[in-house]
């Protein structure tokens, strides 16, 4: 399987500039090398870039920058979607979290060609269940996993290919729920795997009860990974930060796991905000745990990896 890497430099689904920058932060950091290093075929596409914008309105003037979201939209659609058909695996390297709205449904879109489920794993110190209706931010980026699943309130946006059954959505790491976010979550049967269940159970047996669920059905399995999974003292660049991420070990071996389990069909890097980073410091762990993703084990690690 080819490694496709998609650079989609976004900062239109949340206000603090410099998310569009990830992509060139990756690329300096390493992911392409990083991952050639594990004997894996790697194709950089390029950042895809924005047309026209469509018009589009929203009941609720508190939505920022509905038409650059929508554009976006499809253009990850259509790229990840065709990624995909190639037999490739999309590495989407945001951006912000509203680019999942359009790379989720790209793959939605794949897998409803092939005849076979689409799960999702949300690492993420946020549920990202808004609708356009419901955010009080106006920040899109908090909306991805309600379009998934089908709610709601996305009148504005193409309809999502498939919807993902609530058993095929698992949320993981998850310390930021907002009153609407909640009050709708408690009305859908998705797996939350918050801290606090994490803290109790460990990082370990929840994922892997979700892996064999994936497996069992024939899944294609997207990993959708927000910077702020990590706890802000091992990764800072990122925009919304949330104490009590987890730990770099922790991470490691979320990816781990997922690279044994051979389930992982596209993967999301979003929220990296460069312009915070120190010295690419929270770059060089994302490509790290690209690195375990795709196989790097980790005695293999050097020591310099954890300053
Ligand atoms: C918050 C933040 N729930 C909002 N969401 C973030 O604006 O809707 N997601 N930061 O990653
Ligand atoms: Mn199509
Ligand atoms: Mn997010
Ligand atoms: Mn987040």
């Amino acid at each position: 399987t080819q490694t496709i890497l998609i650079g989609a430099p976004i900062d239109s689904g949340q206000r603090r500039p410099g998310c569009l920058m990830g992509p060139a932060a990756y690329r300096v950091a390493g992911l392409a090398q990083a991952i050639g290093d594990l004997g894996h075929g790697v194709t950089d596409w390029g950042d895809l870039s924005l047309g026209d914008l469509p018009a589009a309105a929203c009941p609720n003037p508190a939505v920022d920058q509905l038409p650059a979201t929508l554009g976006w939209t499809e253009r990850l659609r259509e790229t990840v979607e065709d990624a995909l058909a190639q037999g490739g695996m999309p590495i989407i390297l945001g951006g912000d979290h509203s680019l999942a709205l359009g790379s989720v449904a790209g793959a939605a879109a794949h897998a409803r060609r092939l005849g076979r489920p689409l799960f999702l794993l949300w690492l993420d110190a946020h549920s990202d269940f808004h609708t356009p209706l419901t955010t009080t931010s106006g920040n899109l980026h908090g909306t991805p996993v309600a379009y998934i699943a089908g709610r709601e309130g996305f009148d504005a946006f193409p309809p999502f290919p498939a919807p993902l059954p609530a058993s095929h959505i698992c949320l993981y790491g998850i310390r930021s729920v907002d009153p609407a976010e909640h009050e709708a979550l408690l009305r859908h049967d998705i797996a939350i795997n918050d801290m606090r269940v994490l803290d109790e159970q460990g990082i370990v047996a929840p994922l892997r009860a979700f892996l064999a669920k994936v497996r069992e059905a024939g899944g294609l399995l997207h990993v959708s990974l927000d910077v702020d999974f990590l706890d802000p003292s091992i990764a800072p660049a990122v925009g919304t930060t949330v104490p009590g991420g987890t730990t770099f070990r922790e991470a490691h071996l979320v990816m781990e796991l997922l690279h044994e389990s051979g389930l992982v069909t596209s993967l999301d890097l979003v929220e990296l905000n460069p312009f915070l980073d120190e010295r690419g410091r929270t770059a060089r762990l994302m490509v790290d745990l690209v690195g375990s993703l795709m196989g790097k084990k980790v005695f293999d690690r050097p020591t310099r990896s954890f300053t």
